[in-house]
């Protein structure tokens, strides 16, 4: 019998598409994970169509719920957290962390510090300290910022080959995190690319980076960055014990290649029921539709070890 991992998920529900744990949890159930879905938002869509209905947890029932997790003993190999509407939450979520580190030390822990991108917040600004407290904690074994997150929690803009070195440093160094993937940097030097970058500390306490150069898919996608982690919570997972100085690269490099034919996927399929191509983030909601990801049609991807992409040292 095949072993079952189990996984606690944090993050958004969406009635309609794929955001947070929609996006999350089928990858992951498909790479044999039993996921624990917590739901930090109940919305009826992502916030990108414009009109949205729906809650947001309250604190006292995320308190409530995990204390009935607890109370039936659940018990977690990982734990993925992502989009978190407010402070308050995302503290007790901290807590909640501690709680499984505790109980198993060796248990992985992939905070996504969603809060925005391309310059727009939007999550509330007082999540900012938070996160900040919670990474210094040292509980958490791989964050996934943006280019626009990683700058929020640093305290400075990346503008070059050079500052991102700096920042990879400071995470490393001020923050001791271990593992660092920026999901995507548009930087001067590369102008028709986005760059992946991935960092990691060797056993013999190196700082050890990389970057992938991966081509612009022009076009409207949501969720991408909730499916990148969960791919990526499950290959560095499985990856971690075995090539310990380069099992982040891989396991980027396998999360790249699948991303990649799900977004080519995704694009096609929406110019295929549009009939044009769509390059702007203003969109009907019928356009938005059409761009949600083809999560379902790709569910053969999922454990696909393809690596399609090269990296560079950085
Ligand atoms: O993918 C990030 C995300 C998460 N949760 C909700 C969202 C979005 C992006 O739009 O609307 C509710």
């Amino acid at each position: 019998v095949p072993e079952i991992k189990t996984i606690l998920s944090i993050q958004s529900h969406v009635v309609h598409g794929y955001v947070g744990n929609k996006s999350a949890t089928f990858p992951l159930q498909c790479q044999g994970w039993d996921v624990d879905v917590l739901n930090s938002v109940n919305f009826s869509n992502h916030t990108g169509y414009g009109s949205v209905k729906g809650t947001k947890i309250t604190l006292d029932q995320l308190k409530d719920l995990y204390r009935g997790l607890k109370d039936i003993g659940t018990e977690y190999d990982a734990l993925l957290t992502g989009y978190i509407p407010n402070h308050e939450i995302l503290s007790y979520i901290g807590e909640i962390g501690e709680d499984i580190k505790s109980k198993h030390p060796e248990s992985l822990w992939l905070l996504d510090p969603v809060m925005g991108d391309e310059g727009q917040l939007y999550v509330s600004e007082s999540v900012i300290p938070i996160y900040k407290k919670i990474l210094l904690g040292g509980l958490v074994d791989i964050i996934t910022p943006n280019q626009f997150e990683a700058e929020i929690l640093l305290d400075f803009k990346i503008t070059s080959i050079d500052t991102l070195k700096t920042a990879l440093k400071e995470f490393h160094t001020r923050f001791k995190l271990k593992n660092i993937v920026i999901s995507s940097c548009s930087l001067p030097e590369y102008p028709n690319e986005i760059i992946t970058v991935c960092s990691q500390i060797t056993p013999n306490s190196k700082i050890h980076s990389h970057y992938f150069e991966v081509p612009i898919i022009e076009s409207y996608f949501t969720g991408v960055g909730d499916l990148f982690s969960s791919l990526l919570i499950d290959r560095v997972y499985k990856y971690r014990n075995s090539d310990s100085s380069n099992y982040l690269i891989t396991s980027v490099n396998e999360v790249l290649t699948i991303m990649s034919k799900i977004l080519q996927t995704t694009s096609k399929y929406a110019e295929i029921k549009t009939g044009r191509k769509i390059k702007s983030k203003m969109g009907s909601a019928n356009t938005m539709k059409e761009f949600e990801l083809k999560l379902i049609q790709c569910r053969d991807l999922y454990g696909s070890t393809e690596k399609t992409f090269n990296s560079t040292h950085l």
